[in-house]
């Protein structure tokens, strides 16, 4: 793999990096677990992998404090696991168990977390975009400095509700971060085809929303750019815009035939840009860390995540009478 240097200051500690390293090698297992498990048929419906893209939350979680808030798309594994949720139960939501995080009812795109200030997972492309608005629009009502990290797809800022939330959000000030995963496509259609104003994050000038382009393959960046939002955001200046350019190594859904693109573009991502490639080469020769380390840490996670695993097989099916709970009526 080609060395690289970061774009932020190499200030860092080894514990620091050594739990960017953890929480982003978590993601990447947990989200190859899902994966062999719908291959199993042990998970039903649509299931969304987050693999390639784990720099984005993990670096945007490290800018965070108590209290703040999060909300995305159906993309979401990666999110939940990020703020701290439990594997084992994120896992067995995905196989529609009753230890699972909507007690087995909603499955991959549908858990929440009001403990962790997790407000999902949405199935509606840019859906969450206005919510996340409301979100930071009730900490400002209260009074308290928390922000709402607003994640949605490039796919997602083509549509008309993200540019009506700018204005509003722009209009009251309100303490929301709009985090663009920019993964170069929805679904099948790259970021070119579906416009020809591909700078997304410049979009909000015309609201007079702050905001820039961060490399989404380099936790420190992601870190470092999210710090600044969040720093705006607290000092009551309104919203902010990170673009965050990432890519997605796995097809849109599981059920993918990924005719838009080549294996040598995914190949030359994974081998040259790979996050969690770039924090080991950074463990390893800064000597943060040894491949002794390194290795024990894999280990810890594929515990963690076989535990999850387990659990999610384990788990009983939702009882009958949980088709009654949990609604309105
Ligand atoms: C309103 C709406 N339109 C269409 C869809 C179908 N759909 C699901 S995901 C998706 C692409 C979104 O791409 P992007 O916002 O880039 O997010 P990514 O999947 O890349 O994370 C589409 C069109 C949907 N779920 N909701
Ligand atoms: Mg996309």
């Amino acid at each position: 793999m080609a060395t690289r240097k970061s774009t932020a200051k190499s200030n860092v500690s080894a514990e620091e990096l050594q739990s960017y390293y953890r929480d982003m090698l978590l993601i990447r297992r947990f989200e190859e677990k899902a994966g062999q498990l719908y291959g199993m048929g042990l998970i039903g419906g649509f299931c969304h992998l987050y693999i390639g893209q784990e720099a984005v939350v993990v670096g945007l979680e490290a800018a965070a404090k108590e209290g703040d808030k999060r909300i995305t798309s159906y993309r979401d594994h990666g999110h939940m696991l990020a703020c701290g949720m439990d594997p084992k139960g994120v896992m067995a939501e995905l196989t529609g168990r009753e230890g699972g995080y909507s007690r087995g009812k909603g499955g991959s795109m549908h858990m929440f977390s009001k403990e962790k200030h997790f407000y999902g997972g949405h199935g509606i492309v840019g859906a969450q975009v206005p919510l996340g608005a409301g979100l930071a629009f009730s900490d400002k009502y209260k009074g308290n400095d928390n922000v709402t990290f607003t994640y949605f797809g490039d796919g997602a800022a083509n549509q008309g509700q993200v540019y009506e939330t700018y204005n509003m959000a722009m209009l009251w000030d309100l303490p929301v971060i709009f985090v663009i995963e920019n993964n170069k496509y929805a679904m099948g259609t790259s970021v070119q085809r579906a416009t020809k104003s591909p700078s997304l994050w410049e979009r909000g000038a015309a609201y007079g929303i702050a905001g820039e382009e961060v490399d989404g393959m380099d936790v420190l960046a992601v870190k470092a750019a999210g710090e600044k939002a969040v720093a705006h955001c607290r000092a009551g200046k309104g919203p902010y815009i990170l673009e965050v350019m990432t890519y997605r190594y796995r097809g849109h859904s599981m059920s993918d035939p990924a005719k838009y693109r080549t294996r040598d573009e995914v190949q030359k991502m994974r081998s040259e840009r790979d996050a969690i490639e770039h924090v080991r080469e950074l463990l390893l020769q800064g000597k943060h860390a040894t491949e002794d380390d390194l290795k024990a840490i894999d280990k810890e996670i594929k515990a963690v995540v076989n535990e999850a695993a387990e659990f999610s097989k384990e788990s009983p099916e939702p009882a009958l009478e949980e088709l009654w709970t949990d609604i309105y009526a």
